[in-house]
């Protein structure tokens, strides 16, 4: 399998974050994505190319333009408004207050644009946001030129960002991108299976009403989990979206048995829905050691997750997204990859 990586993930460094109690540094760190990039030539999956570059008409589709234009202005505002750091949000446009009118200062800006305080920016950040989202369509074209799958090792990821957010380390929906790449490339029907820890909120939120993209998620139970708020059952979709959405909330200390249920489930959905192409937001944050996960899985799944999923004979696209024990990462998420591959 080809991976598509770029370096320049790596500007994006150094952020901190909230968590319950203070603040610590950012567990979305660079190292993950140089310990994934060195398995890889562990066990020599393939080759590693960077992206090609790739304008925003694509991600125009799937966010609001306001939204993507806001992203490389606030690194330099926060810098010109005289703040250093990390740049976050602090307050937010809830239930009654007012949502619909663009502020002008750059931290109410931050608030109007995101769900939490967790997609924050340091001087590198756009430029990865920016490299994260040409991996994807770079890798999105190796599938859409023939080959059975690729890899888009992507940093920052994904899957929390909406059409007009961002949040939980995502800024630009990656895997969101890509389906509509691949739609527009002449795809009639994608799926984007979800196998994150948390559920994929924004990539849900954008394609709620759409028939021509399923979404499915296998994730902790929201009442009780990041994001909250999303991802129960019920959300099925709606209008012409109505039964495309699919939702498995999971609870805490789930493990392998209970987990491969909810993936067999998907998977027949996938099956019935005949996509032609699969998109697998990869988060491997599902590991019994993950620091901000509590599900129970062990690096001997992660070949299993792989090869279920060969076993619906798709063209195959994974974009990654979580996973936090960096000590094991690139072992968890090159093992779905090489378990693809059997
Ligand atoms: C892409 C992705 O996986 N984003 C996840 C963002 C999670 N942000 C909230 C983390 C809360 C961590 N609190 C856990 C406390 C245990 N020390
Ligand atoms: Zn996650």
């Amino acid at each position: 399998m080809k991976t598509i990586f770029s370096p320049r993930h790596a500007g994006h460094a150094g952020n901190v974050e909230l968590e319950e109690g203070g603040i610590v540094p950012a567990y979305e760190k660079p190292s993950r994505a140089e310990i994934i990039r060195a398995r890889i030539n562990t066990v020599s999956l393939g080759p590693v190319s960077e992206p090609e570059e790739h304008d925003l008409e694509t991600a125009a589709k799937v966010h609001r333009r306001d939204y993507l234009d806001f992203l490389p202005t606030v690194w330099p505002e926060w810098e010109q408004s005289g703040r250093s750091g990390t740049a976050m949000p602090f307050a937010w446009p809830t239930r009654g207050l007012r949502g619909d009118v663009p502020p002008t200062s750059i931290i109410a800006k931050l608030g109007f644009y995101s769900f939490d305080a967790g997609a924050t920016f340091v001087k590198g950040t756009w430029d990865a946001i920016k490299s994260s989202h040409d991996t994807a369509l770079t890798a999105a074209n190796l599938v859409r030129s023939g080959e059975r799958s690729a890899f888009a090792l992507c940093r920052p990821p994904g899957h929390h960002a909406g059409s007009n957010f961002m949040g939980g380390y995502c800024f630009i929906n990656n895997a969101a991108v890509a389906a509509q790449w691949f739609l527009d490339g002449g795809a009639r029907r994608v799926s984007i299976l979800d196998v994150d820890y948390h559920h994929g909120n924004g990539t849900q939120q954008i394609f709620y009403a759409r028939n021509d993209v399923q979404v499915l998620n296998l994730h902790a139970d929201p009442m009780s989990e990041y994001p909250f708020f999303l991802g129960h059952a019920d959300e099925t979709g709606e209008g012409e979206g109505q039964g495309f959405n699919h939702n498995f909330p999971m609870p805490a200390g789930t493990s392998w048995v209970q987990w491969a249920a909810a993936l067999e489930e998907a998977c027949s959905l996938i099956a019935g829905y005949e996509p032609d192409v699969l998109i697998v937001s990869l988060g491997v944050d599902t590991f019994e050691r993950d620091p901000i996960g509590r599900f129970k899985l062990v690096s001997d799944d992660y070949p299993k997750i792989g090869r279920r999923i060969a076993g619906l004979k798709l063209p195959t696209l994974f974009v990654m997204e979580g996973g936090y024990a960096v000590e094991e990462i690139g072992i968890n998420a090159v093992g779905v990859l090489t378990g693809f591959e059997e």
